[in-house]
């Protein structure tokens, strides 16, 4: 009885495999599953089995009776679903749905590629904590206590004497602290300054570089800037340098290039004057070098600090620095 049972398992899931259509389901049900069925019959065998032997194939009989029942019932599911989708209507060469993939902020995908100019010229990455003392903030940079820069309207102060970093040459303090030269470093970052408007943001990124080593000059400065504006806008710009001051530099300039917007003709990006300023940058303050431990006699290096949404802006052609940070997708997928 035992192998009766077992056979008339695997012949009712063989004969449920052919069913293709719901019209077979019922022949199905009253062969196997009805009172006159398979199992039903050998079932009623069961009277004849000795007295020991009954549980045990009762048991068996049982279960096999819910194996082919629940079977039966998938199949019935899956029967009446099919049915619901006409094949009509089900177009397999259709594309899938895909799934949207972001990318990286535009910020960032400049930020990056900074980086990556300027290391091809062999300068190591250093990042630092945007959260800083004041004095690598400013005292180490020779930026003096009465400077307008460390008024509470331009600082976001934590305490007395922690603030948010509003550049990042604290880290560059740092690394000199720490190392002796020759050192080649740039420093990309969030810095914050409390200034609003649509030109400014209270947050936003800069890229500082800085070498020391023997005998650096502002040639050498003219060379990397130079190299560097230029990959960074993929065309042979005209640069100019203009005089200017920074407490940690000395001789300080401004450096503008040639207008990419109208090549130097005046539009309203450059104010008519074809000219867009970029970058700060100058020779390191022998002060500066003091305060970190080197002998400025023996010692020099440059330094420079460059905006990357100014850069970003120009690069992409956007007039509203707030477009950055408003979290539009239809802008932010441009890019
Ligand atoms: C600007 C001007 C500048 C620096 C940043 C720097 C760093 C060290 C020593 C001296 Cl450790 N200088 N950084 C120097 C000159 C200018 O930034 O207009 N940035 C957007």
């Amino acid at each position: 009885m035992e192998e009766e049972l077992r056979k008339l398992e695997q012949e009712a899931v063989a004969a449920l495999n052919e069913i293709e259509r719901e019209d077979g389901l019922e022949s199905f049900r009253v062969r196997y599953l009805g009172r006159k069925g398979s199992l039903s019959s050998i079932m009623r065998g069961l009277a004849q089995v000795s007295r020991e032997d009954r549980p045990r194939l009762g048991r068996l009989a049982n279960q096999v009776k819910r194996k082919v029942e629940e079977q039966f019932n998938l199949k019935k599911k899956a029967l009446a679903t099919a049915r619901e989708i006409p094949a009509a209507r089900l177009d397999l060469t259709l594309p899938g749905r895909r799934q949207p993939l972001g990318t990286l902020h535009p910020v960032t995908q400049v930020m990056e590629e900074m980086c990556s100019i300027f290391e091809g010229m062999g300068f190591a990455v250093a990042e630092g904590p945007d959260v800083e003392l004041d004095h690598y903030n400013f005292e180490a940079l020779n930026i003096p206590e009465h400077h307008p820069a460390r008024d509470m309207h331009d600082t976001f102060y934590v305490s007395e004497s922690i603030l948010l970093r509003t550049h990042t040459s604290p880290m560059q303090a740092r690394i000199m602290e720490k190392h002796d030269p020759p050192l080649r470093y740039i420093a990309p970052g969030k810095v914050y300054r409390c200034d609003s408007d649509i030109t400014h943001t209270p947050m936003f990124h800069q890229v500082e570089g800085f070498l020391v080593d023997r005998r650096v000059s502002f040639a050498d400065l003219k060379g990397v800037l130079s190299s560097f504006l230029r990959s960074m806008f993929r065309k042979d710009l005209a640069l100019r340098f203009r005089p200017s001051f920074f407490p940690f530099t000395e001789p300080s300039a401004e450096v503008d290039i040639g207008c990419v917007i109208c090549g130097g003709a005046g539009c309203r990006v450059c104010k008519r004057t074809g000219w867009i300023e970029i970058l700060g940058a100058g020779l390191i303050d022998p002060e500066v070098l003091t305060r970190v431990g080197y002998d400025p006699d023996t010692y020099s290096g440059f330094a420079f600090g460059l905006g990357v949404e100014r850069i970003a802006m120009l690069k992409y052609g956007i007039d509203d620095i707030r477009l950055f940070y408003e979290n539009d997708l239809r802008f932010l997928a441009r890019f």
